[in-house]
Formats: C-alpha cells, structure tokens, sequence
C-alpha cells in the first residue's frame, strides 16, 4: 500500500486540475477502503474536540463531522504518510514537496436533509498559497444527486467569500467578505461538476474552489475522509484560532512559512 513510482497522475489531469480546479481521480484510493473505513468508525465511536456534527431540526439523521484525527488513529496516519495522496497532490498542485495539512471526516447518514452549503475552504483555513488539493474520498457508492459539486474555474475567480459555518451563520464577526453568489438558483449560469462514484475515487479539488454537496436522500450512507494538503508556497495565515479547523496552539507567524509538526512534508520531489 505505498506510493507508485510510476507518474501518480497524467499531464492532462494535472492541467485539467489547473485549468478547473476539480476533477475526477477514479480508483485512486481503492486500497484504502478498508483502512479508510475503519478509522472513519473508531472516530465515530471516539470522536475528537473538533467534532462539529449537526442534527437536522426536522428530525432526519445526522451529518457527522470530525477533523484532525491522522494523529491518534493508525489506519488514517497510515493513509497520511503511507498512501499515495502525497505524490498525487505534488503533481496536481505542480509542488516539489507535498505538506499534509489535515483530515476530515463527513458522514451523512441515510435520509439527512443537512445540505453542506456552496463555499470555498480558502477562507476558513489558516494557510494562504497558490499550490492547495483536497481529496474528497467516499466510502460508500454516491449517486450523483448525492455527491460533491465543484464549480469549473471558480478557483481563478480572485475573491475569497465570506466563510459560514454549515448551518448557515458567520464564521468570523463583523466579516465584511463578500456573499457567495446563490450558485443555487442560478446553475445554468456555472459548470457545475459533479460525478457518481464509487469507494475510493476521489475529487481533487484546490482550497479556492467554490464547492458543495446535497442532503443524503438515499438509504446508504455517505461516508466520507477528506485529505488536505498544501505546496512549497504555503504560509501561515493569522486567524487567530477562530478558523476551522480552530487550531489554537499555533505559534506561526503571520505570512511565515507554513512548517509546524502538525504539518508534516511527505512527499518530496
Ligand atoms: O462532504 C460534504 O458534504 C462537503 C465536503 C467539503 O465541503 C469538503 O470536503 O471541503
């Protein structure tokens, strides 16, 4: 289960990946079902500080969330520095290294109504740069009325909207950022990508792109481990903890080189 030393991706996925800032990696992580699958449970059984799920009020089930879990749990630290993540994401992001950022875990149980609202993750995170990929990895089948949903190119549109929490309210107070259009009522307007998959495809996706996914009206779960990972020009943005994940105990300074052991470089040209 380590990385190829053949190309971990194709020069057309890779300006594919530039070009729209999402695509399709079939079958990437197939051999990492299993582990994948089995970390995602014994957080669920033991979940984190970080977990933020959210009930709906009309009583369907439940939208799991946990994050920054590589740490204690052995599969997913496996997958982390194990896996062939780090290799696929230097390429994607054209990167001579490839930095782990972090991990996060979705979990939509049959019926949830908890749509997870168009966003970009740029604003949320504390880590600015260029060279950013997030692999989106479902566990379980997802039809395409289920699945992520990227917009083509939004990652070059140059603005950074005002990040909410998924229910809806302001992530930081007295954020003046602007709105996120309502890509919603108005999807004729984007190219909204967007594919049925199967367990261990993944999405990769850059940090900038605007992106969400529907409720789970299906009577299979969606279970899904997000992988974050960042390139040579990161750097550490101030948000003063408030961000998310909300990661309190960094020292960096604003603007300095993202490099702190929670972030730790495995892939390396
Ligand atoms: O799985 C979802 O519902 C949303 C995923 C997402 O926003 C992300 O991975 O950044």
């Amino acid at each position: 289960m380590s990385a190829s030393l053949s190309a971990p991706v194709t020069a057309e996925q890779v300006e594919a990946f530039q070009r729209d800032g999402a695509i399709l990696l079939r079958g990437a992580f197939r051999d990492w079902v299993e582990p994948l699958r089995a970390g995602i449970a014994q957080v669920m059984e033991n979940p984190s500080p970080y977990e933020r799920s959210y009930t709906p009020k009309d009583g369907s089930a439940r939208f799991f969330q946990d994050l920054c879990n590589w740490q204690r749990i052995p599969e997913l630290r496996g997958f982390v520095l194990e896996g062939p993540g780090a290799a696929i994401a230097a390429a994607l992001m054209k990167s001579p290294i490839a930095r782990f950022f972090h991990d996060h875990i979705l979990v939509k149980e049959p019926g949830t109504s908890m749509v997870t609202p168009w966003h970009q993750d740029s604003p949320y995170y504390c880590v600015g740069g260029e060279q950013s990929v997030s692999f989106w990895i479902p566990l379980d089948p997802v039809g395409r009325e289920t699945t992520l949903e990227c917009v083509a190119g939004s990652h070059r549109w140059g603005v950074n909207h005002k990040p909410q929490r998924f229910d809806g309210t302001d992530l930081y107070e007295g954020d003046d950022s602007p709105q996120m259009p309502d890509i919603e009522a108005e999807r004729a307007r984007y190219t909204i990508l967007g594919w049925a998959m199967e367990p261990g495809d993944a999405v990769a996706f850059d940090f900038r792109t605007v992106h969400g996914a529907p409720a789970n009206r299906s009577a299979t779960r969606r279970r899904v481990f997000s992988a974050r990972w960042v390139g040579a020009d990161a750097v550490f943005v101030d948000r003063k903890g408030r961000g998310s994940p909300p990661l309190r105990h960094l020292t960096l300074a604003d603007g300095a080189p993202f490099d702190a052991p929670d972030f730790p470089v495995v892939f390396r040209a």
